[in-house]
């Protein structure tokens, strides 16, 4: 294997999906909390009956939580810190100091087992009432708004936090204006001039958050994010080679901005044929020219697409319709493609474009897990596909180091049962680690290492050694 001795194996989570207590010590509503049963917004006033708002309880017991990391061996933990514990409305002269207080504690608990905080500065949990006064990313304020929250952050934690992310997935506004954008307008009102507008604002916001970073701590590392909506052609019919890039030119705009520092050679183009005029000022301009230090992006699957959308069979995605399923790929339960070789082409690719160091920000299988007696007193779950999942993919990554690709790290996804994004679900589990939470709300909430929890320990261990390169071997314990 070709994981270099500095490699950041982790984990990763959400503030919205795990930590519930949504009001305690001061906490604003965030938009995340009018979206209990996923991408659909509710009307009525949030209420404490509501699953999704309890998460897994981990602000109460993230020092359990982060200790069964460390028992992993975790060299680094991406969380996210809601901006509502910060600043309740957004709007507040004075931060939260409680809010604060609380994630001074989550990274004082990180350092006690040398493990390195990587901070998601907004993870889909923009205050609610920023939704609700401005209609979110579509006003120019929230740039303000947004650093103002990012100063706060970058000064209290200098010297204590070397690695933040600026936006979770922000190509995923183009699909979910909501909980990616905060934007109240439904989708199919939001006219294009608007959405590309305050996705120029979003990417102004974080060019200015990488500057301000850096003039605050020049050790600061900040990274963008993209979701890698990795395609491929249905068929070699040149139409669909073209279908696919544009596809292609739709996410990576977003990285093009924030990793080369303006807008790139096809966005006229883009712009022009979806009637966008883009209000940028000369100062938006020279924003944009500071760029990222690392790229980071989430993998979880591929897709194919094809120029003629009635052909092939569609995967049912929610975020782009159009996409169609590959034979050759197997499916989650949740009909999410499996493709571990698709990580090693999107990290060559990804890298070929920017050249700048990649980190791999979310990855993992989302499954069925099912509680059983560990033969000790205590429980397990057998997520041999999980293992398998992982192994396979974290396989390709080790391909891609020895391709050249400059990798620093992998945190997967959900590294302890949490709240799924998308579904609001928690039986939808990705971790290592099980927690006694039912769909009904009902469970103890106690943790139990899942077998993936004693397997990733010793790939950390063995720094990746004990990976299993053949696909057809099972992997043995
Ligand atoms: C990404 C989000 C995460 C996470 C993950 C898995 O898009 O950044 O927050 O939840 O997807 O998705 P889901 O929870 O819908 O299975």
């Amino acid at each position: 294997m070709y994981f270099p001795r500095n490699f950041l194996w982790g984990g990763a989570t959400a503030a919205n999906q795990c930590e519930g207590a949504y009001l305690e010590d001061g906490k604003g509503l965030s938009i995340q909390d009018v979206l209990p049963k996923g991408f659909k917004i509710i009307t009525e006033e949030p209420t404490p009956d509501n699953l999704k708002l309890k998460g897994i309880d981990y602000y109460h017991r993230y020092k359990e939580d982060i200790k069964l990391f460390a028992g992993m061996g975790f060299k680094v933990y991406r969380f996210s810190i809601a901006w509502s514990r910060i600043f309740p409305t957004g709007e507040e002269a004075q931060p939260n100091e409680a809010g604060l207080k609380f994630y001074d504690d989550v990274i004082d608990e990180c350092h006690k087992y040398g493990i390195e905080p990587l901070i998601t500065i907004s993870h889909y949990e923009t205050p609610l009432a920023l939704a609700r006064k401005y209609n979110g990313w579509s006003n120019r304020i929230m740039i303000d708004l947004y650093l103002k929250y990012c100063q706060v952050l970058f000064e209290r934690y200098k010297g204590k936090v070397k690695y933040w992310i600026t936006f979770n997935e922000i190509n995923s506004i183009l699909h979910q204006p909501f909980v990616s954008g905060a934007i109240l307008t439904p989708k199919a009102q939001l006219s294009n001039q608007q959405l590309y507008q305050a996705i120029h604002y979003e990417l102004v916001a974080s060019a200015k958050a990488v500057q301000l970073a850096h003039s605050i701590d020049p050790e600061y590392k900040v990274g963008s994010m993209i979701l890698a909506v990795t395609i491929y052609p249905l068929t070699p019919n040149p139409d669909d080679i073209i279908e696919v890039m544009e596809l292609d030119n739709e996410v990576y705009l977003f990285s093009d901005v924030q990793a080369l520092g303006a807008y790139p050679y096809y966005a006229k183009r883009v712009f022009e044929e979806k009637g966008v005029q883009l209000e940028i000022s000369d100062e938006d301009r020279e924003a944009l020219t500071h760029t990222v230090d690392f790229v980071s992006f989430s993998y979880y699957s591929s897709n194919c697409a094809a120029a003629d959308h009635s052909l092939g069979e569609p995967t049912g995605s929610n975020m782009v319709p159009t996409l169609k399923r590959n034979p050759y790929s197997k499916v989650s339960e949740w009909g999410w493609q499996i493709d571990p070789k698709g990580l090693r082409y999107t990290l060559n690719r990804l890298y070929s474009r920017y050249h700048k160091p990649l980190f791999i920000a979310e990855n993992g299988l989302g499954a069925n897990d099912t509680l059983v007696p560990d033969g000790h007193g205590s429980f397990t779950v057998e997520d041999d596909y999980r293992i398998r999942y992982m192994n396979d993919h974290l396989v390709q990554v080790s391909e891609a180091l020895h391709d050249g690709v400059d990798v620093m790290g992998y945190t997967s996804w959900g590294c302890i049962d949490l709240i799924s994004c998308s579904t609001a679900e928690i039986k939808k589990r990705y971790g290592m680690i099980y927690v006694d939470l039912n769909s009904d709300g009902s469970g103890t909430l106690e943790r139990y290492k899942k077998k993936s929890y004693e397997w990733y320990r010793r790939v950390i261990e063995s720094n990746g050694e004990s990976l299993e390169p053949d696909p057809d071997k099972p992997i043995v314990l």
